[in-house]
């Protein structure tokens, strides 16, 4: 007998080796053997990584493509006329841009004889970054704890930006406690719950109906007997235009800087989609000492211009942008990175 097949069938014991028993016997074989060259290969394969955070360029480039399409093929055809000049507006309007700023960017680029895109995009790129420049865009962290409040109409993205929030500040070595103080929407302290027991952080949160800002307060005492770094308060979603709801924010405010603290930031929270009306709600809570702006949802949007109209009209600073619905899909807001996706690059 042919000692290859000599071994497997004495070791198995099969008397006849041509037999059907000896046949199953090499199947089996092959089959292990199989599986054992499939394993050694899928052990060489690298394992999967979790992809770095998205570079911010990246994501907005593809959000704003629309905007930068539509600009270069008004640009690319000949202006000179009023109507070219109109469309060009229109289209910067189109984006969220806010007419005063669209104006000045045509009469600009017509005052200067420009026409092409070559000629016309360096142009409305100095424009809009003139614009962007001389923000102060970081987030303050004064005082211990630092407190920082969020604010904004319903559904803006409040509640998810605290978590984000919190997220780049525990990677940033700091130790967050979340003050719960929306006492009005039923399932709000259940949401804050979720994101704070998956970032394995406390949460002092008030009962349905208690007033917001002595929940607030007993955050800020939480924090400091746990001797946390910054207090992040979330608040109820309101109607910039209701006044009493505007003061009782006020009073969280006022009440968390009682004892000598002083709030580091109070951050808008805007959903980008909502455009120009946005900028109604900039106005009205400006007044409860607004610091910065978080603009969420800009994945959502093809627009993205409302960060100029917000800057050129109220002076106050996009800080972050929210790109997502995940925990990492907040980014510090990049101007000349925002310019050259609403624009295209040099
Ligand atoms: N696509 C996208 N969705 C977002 C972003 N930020 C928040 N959301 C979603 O927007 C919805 C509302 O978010 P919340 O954080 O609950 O908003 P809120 O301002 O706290 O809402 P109220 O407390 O009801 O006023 C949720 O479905 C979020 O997942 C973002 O940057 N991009
Ligand atoms: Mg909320």
């Amino acid at each position: 007998m042919d000692p290859v097949v000599q071994w497997p069938v004495a070791f198995l014991g099969i008397e006849r080796p041509g037999s059907m028993a000896s046949v199953v016997v090499w199947l089996v074989l092959l089959a292990v053997a199989l599986l054992l060259v499939l394993l050694a290969r899928s052990r060489r394969r690298p394992r999967t990584r979790k992809p770095p955070g998205r570079p911010h360029g990246t994501t907005l480039g593809s959000a704003l493509s629309g905007v930068r399409e539509r600009l270069e093929s008004v640009w690319s055809r000949t202006p000179g006329s009023a109507a070219a000049w109109e469309e060009m507006e229109n289209e910067l309007v189109a984006a969220d841009m806010g007419v005063s700023a669209a104006r000045r960017i045509v009469e600009v680029v017509r005052d200067a004889g420009l026409s092409g895109a070559d000629e016309i995009r360096p142009v409305v790129r100095a424009e809009l970054n003139r614009v962007l420049a001389g923000y102060d865009r970081d987030l303050h962290l004064t005082g211990t704890p630092s407190i920082v409040v969020l604010v904004g109409v319903n559904g803006a993205g409040k509640t998810t930006t605290v978590a984000k929030l919190a997220s780049r500040l525990l990677a940033a070595g700091k130790s967050p406690l979340i003050g719960g103080a929306d006492t009005f929407r039923p399932a709000a302290d259940t949401q804050l719950r979720v994101w704070t027991d998956r970032l394995t952080i406390p949460l002092v949160s008030g009962a349905r109906g208690a007033d917001p800002a002595s929940v607030a307060y007993d955050a800020l005492q939480a924090a400091r007997a746990r001797g946390a770094d910054v207090l992040i308060v979330d608040t109820a979603g309101r109607l910039h235009t209701s006044h009493n709801l505007m003061e009782e924010l006020a009073k969280v405010v006022r009440v968390l800087g009682r004892d000598g603290d002083r709030v580091s930031e109070v951050l808008l929270v805007m959903d980008a989609t909502t455009g120009q009306s946005g900028l109604a709600q900039a106005r009205r809570f400006a007044d409860v000492g607004v610091t910065g702006v978080v603009l969420t949802k800009l994945d959502g949007t093809a627009k993205g211009g409302v960060v100029l109209a917000i800057e050129d009209e109220f002076s106050l600073p996009v800080k972050f942008v929210g790109v997502g619905e995940g925990i990492d899909d907040l980014l510090p807001f990049d101007g000349p990175a925002f310019v050259d996706a609403l624009v295209g690059a040099a």
